[in-house]
């Protein structure tokens, strides 16, 4: 068949992507190697940035975003004996939103159903083809089996981390960073015990509590690399997480309730570049990596992607390049800022190397929650800067 923009991969950003095409005009395909019902399930990301909340509004996917998600003025950073709250509105100006993944995907595709948009669900041997040519095209095997091909006149690789477009881009270099830990992270049928997340550096490791609901609470304990989920029984994980986030020294109870999911979590940072070669431009987790402790992955794939849309509605719509041009300078901008950040509050608050170290981080994060300038660096950066539209 013929389109003019294949995507691969319906993650947030080609879900995202297509969508915000469709809303100028632009026909678009999207190639997705699981089922439908799997990537409406996946559990992952659950802070939005302002500018996240904005364009999803604006783009008419927002109102379960209006009604569901939690608006939060900020964070607290605690440490022993320390428990700072960070403001990002008096800060920064702005506020994040607590609503998962899960239901930005759901809404996505809610809308890409209503609208009837053609999807590849159970895609396999999903390949780009002459992307460096004016005639690319996509081949896989459809569910059914049948072989397809998929010629447009751009393609979008969407499909993250372990996709094929990457391989694609010629003449890229990588930059990568893995951390010696993971995060072990847990989903949990509790109401949450805080009214905004909790950063908690110990010496036994970082722990976090996130939520989903006012029924349903995420936390994350740093564990080894190759740490086994299954040494991890219900109580080891609730008495972890009361240590760490410090209850039982603050003297509050850490609710608990059943555990609906655990999982283990890689830590890495990854940047490809260029984020294009000839007509094929990556978006999100197929160009870059970053450990989730900024709340950066999904954030950073919404920003490419908001980017990619107005650079190929330009292009192809009016026939101007420039912004197609500028797409890969552009979005590395933005990539390396998080890129930086999410490092610099990983290295911050994850227990590794000796007690020199720990002194540095004490020492880094007593400067964060005193010193304004510091505090406010935190806030822009995680409350996000704004989308370079
Ligand atoms: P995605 O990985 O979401 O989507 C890529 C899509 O491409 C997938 O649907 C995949 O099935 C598809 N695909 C792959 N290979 C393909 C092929 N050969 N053919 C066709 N399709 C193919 N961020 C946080 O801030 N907090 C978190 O807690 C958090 N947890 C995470 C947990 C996990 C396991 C992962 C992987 C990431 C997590 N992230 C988290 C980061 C996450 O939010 C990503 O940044 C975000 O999903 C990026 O979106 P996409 O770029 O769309 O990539
Ligand atoms: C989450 O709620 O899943 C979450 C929140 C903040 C992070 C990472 C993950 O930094």
């Amino acid at each position: 068949m013929r389109t003019r923009v294949a995507i691969i991969g319906a993650g947030p950003a080609g879900l995202l992507l297509s969508h915000l095409l469709d809303l100028e005009g632009i026909e678009s395909v999207l190639i997705e190697r699981q089922s439908e019902e799997y990537v409406r399930a996946r559990i992952r990301a659950g802070i939005l940035e302002a500018g996240t909340v904005d364009l999803l509004k604006q783009a008419g996917v927002g109102d379960r975003l209006a009604a569901e998600g939690m608006e939060h003025r900020g964070i607290y950073l605690r440490w022993p004996g320390q428990r700072h709250h960070l403001d990002f509105v008096e800060l920064a100006g702005r506020s994040v939103t607590v609503y998962g993944q899960t239901e930005v995907t759901k809404d996505l595709m809610d809308a890409r159903a209503k609208a009837g948009r053609a999807a590849y669900y159970q895609a396999s041997d999903v390949v780009p083809h002459d992307v460096d040519t004016a005639s690319p095209y996509v081949t896989f095997t459809g569910s059914d089996g049948r072989p397809v091909r998929v010629d447009a006149e751009v393609i979008a690789g969407c499909d993250g981390f372990h996709g094929p477009s990457r391989a694609a881009v010629t003449g890229g270099q990588d930059w990568e960073r893995t951390y010696p830990f993971a995060w072990l992270g847990v989903l949990a049928d509790v109401a949450p015990s805080t009214d905004e997340l909790i950063y908690a550096w110990h010496p036994d490791g970082f722990a976090m509590h996130s939520m989903r609901s006012p029924r349903v609470s995420r936390f994350y304990l740093q564990v080894r690399p190759d740490e086994d989920v299954a040494t991890w029984s219900d109580d080891r994980i609730w008495t972890a997480l009361s240590a760490r986030l410090g209850a039982d020294e603050e003297g509050w109870a850490l609710k608990t309730g059943p555990i609906t999911e655990k999982s283990v979590l890689p830590m890495r940072s990854f940047v490809s570049t260029p984020m294009r070669s000839g007509r094929l431009f990556l978006a999100g987790d197929a160009a870059h990596i970053v450990p989730p402790t900024g709340a950066k992955g999904l954030n950073l794939a919404v920003a490419d992607v908001a980017l990619l849309s107005c650079a190929l509605t330009s292009w192809l719509r009016s026939g101007s390049e420039s912004l197609a041009l500028a797409y890969s300078d552009t979005a590395l901008r933005r990539v390396w800022r998080c890129t930086h950040f999410s490092w610099w509050m990983t290295t911050m608050l994850h227990r590794h190397g000796d007690d020199f170290d720990a002194q540095l981080q004490l020492s880094q994060l007593s400067r964060t929650v005193t010193s304004e300038a510091a505090a406010s660096e935190l806030a822009q950066n995680y409350a996000g800067l704004p989308l370079s539209i």
